[in-house]
C-alpha cells in the first residue's frame, strides 16, 4: 500500500495543536509532546502500524507502569546510556576533561544509607560463600589533589543477583552504605563480588527484550554516587573484570575506563595488608569536576526510593 500523503499527516498534527491554547499550559511541554506525536505519526505512516498493533502498545505500556518497570525499560532501551553519551558531548564542548566516566544510575538505588567515616561494611547479614572483596581509592580533584569528606555512596546486589529494599528478604540498606574520605581523600570498603543482574522473569522489560531477539542480564557491577558541596555530583559503577557479558550489558553502562583489574591476595600474603583471609582487592579512583554553567548538572531530580532508619 502506498504511504500516506504527508499532507493528511500534517494536517492531522496541525488539527491536534490547534486546540492548544496559547498562553496556557507548559511551553516545554507542548513542544516535546507535540514532536514527539509528529515523529510516532510519521512512524506509524512509515511502517504501517495497525490498529491491532498499535492498541498491543497500549496494553503493554499500561502493564509495564503496573509492574514498576519503566526504570528498567529506560536502561535497556539505550535511553539512559543516549543521556549520557549527550551529556559526555556537552561536557566535551565546555572542555571538560579527566573526570572518572558517568555512567547510569539504574533504578535500584536508596537514598539514606548508613554512614561513616572512612571505611565501611556493605553487609548487614554476613555473605560466607561470596569471594570477598576490599576496595578502595581516593577522590581527587581533576589535578589529582585529594578531596576530603567527601560522599562516596555504594550500593551492589547479593548473589542472586537481587538488591535490598527491592527484595524484602533482605534487611534494609543491606550491601548500600555512604562513605565519608578521611583526610585524604581515601575511602575503603569491605564486601564480596556480587554477580549479574537479570530482569524480573516474565516481566514488561524481559518480554520486550525477548521480541527485540535480546538478553534482559547485567554484568556484576557496584554503583556509585560521589558527592561533595563543592564539586559536581558524579554518577558512575564499575564492572567486575572478567564477567562474560562485561562488554554484552543489555543497559549499555560498560566503559573500558569503568573495569578495574582485580588482584587475588592469598591467605597468606593476607596479613601484609592487614587482613585475616584471602581476598579480591579493587583499587579505584574517581575523579571530580566542579559545577560548570555551560555543561551539564550532576544532580537530577528523578524521584528515588528512601528509608529513613
Ligand atoms: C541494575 O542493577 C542496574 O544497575 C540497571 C542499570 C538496570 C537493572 C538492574
Ligand atoms: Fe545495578
Amino acid at each position: 500500500m502506498r504511504r500516506m500523503d504527508q499532507s493528511v499527516i500534517d494536517k492531522t498534527l496541525e488539527q491536534i495543536k490547534s486546540v492548544e491554547k496559547e498562553g496556557e499550559g507548559n511551553d516545554r511541554v507542548k513542544e516535546i509532546v507535540n514532536r514527539l506525536l509528529e515523529d510516532l505519526f510519521n512512524a506509524m505512516a512509515d511502517l504501517d502500524i495497525t490498529s491491532e498493533e498499535m492498541w498491543i502498545a497500549c496494553d503493554w505500556l499500561t502493564q509495564a507502569g503496573k509492574n514498576n518497570e519503566w526504570g528498567l525499560i529506560f536502561a535497556g532501551l539505550g535511553i539512559e546510556k543516549f543521556i549520557d553519551v549527550k551529556m559526555d558531548w556537552e561536557d566535551e564542548q565546555a572542555g571538560i576533561y579527566n573526570m572518572t566516566p558517568r555512567t547510569i544510575e539504574g533504578p535500584l538505588y536508596v537514598a539514606g544509607s548508613p554512614e561513616s567515616f572512612g571505611f565501611a561494611e556493605l553487609e548487614t547479614v554476613p555473605e560466607d560463600n561470596a569471594e570477598r572483596l576490599y576496595m578502595s581509592g581516593t577522590v581527587k580533584d581533576t589535578n589529582g589533589n585529594p578531596i576530603p569528606n567527601a560522599k562516596v555512596e555504594v550500593w551492589h546486589c547479593n548473589l542472586h543477583g537481587l538488591y535490598s529494599h527491592f527484595d524484602s528478604t533482605q534487611p534494609e540498606f543491606n550491601l548500600r552504605r555512604a562513605i565519608i574520605t578521611d583526610k585524604d581523600g581515601k575511602y575503603e570498603f569491605k564486601s564480596f563480588l556480587p554477580v549479574g543482574y537479570s530482569c524480573p522473569p516474565n516481566g514488561s522489560t524481559e518480554n520486550l527484550m525477548s521480541l527485540l531477539g535480546r538478553h534482559g542480564a547485567r554484568p556484576a557491577h557496584i554503583h556509585f554516587f560521589v558527592t561533595h558541596p563543592d564539586y559536581r555530583k558524579l554518577t558512575t559503577q564499575i564492572n567486575i573484570e572478567g564477567d562474560p557479558l562485561t562488554y554484552d550489558d543489555f543497559a549499555f553502562a560498560t566503559r573500558p575506563e569503568l573495569v578495574p583489574p582485580i588482584h587475588r591476595i592469598s591467605s597468606e600474603d593476607a596479613s601484609k595488608y592487614g587482613k585475616d583471609e584471602a581476598f579480591a582487592k579493587i583499587e579505584f579512583d574517581f575523579n571530580m569536576v566542579k559545577e560548570k554553567i555551560e555543561a551539564p548538572e550532576g544532580e537530577n531530580h528523578r524521584k528515588r526510593a528512601s528509608v529513613v532508619l
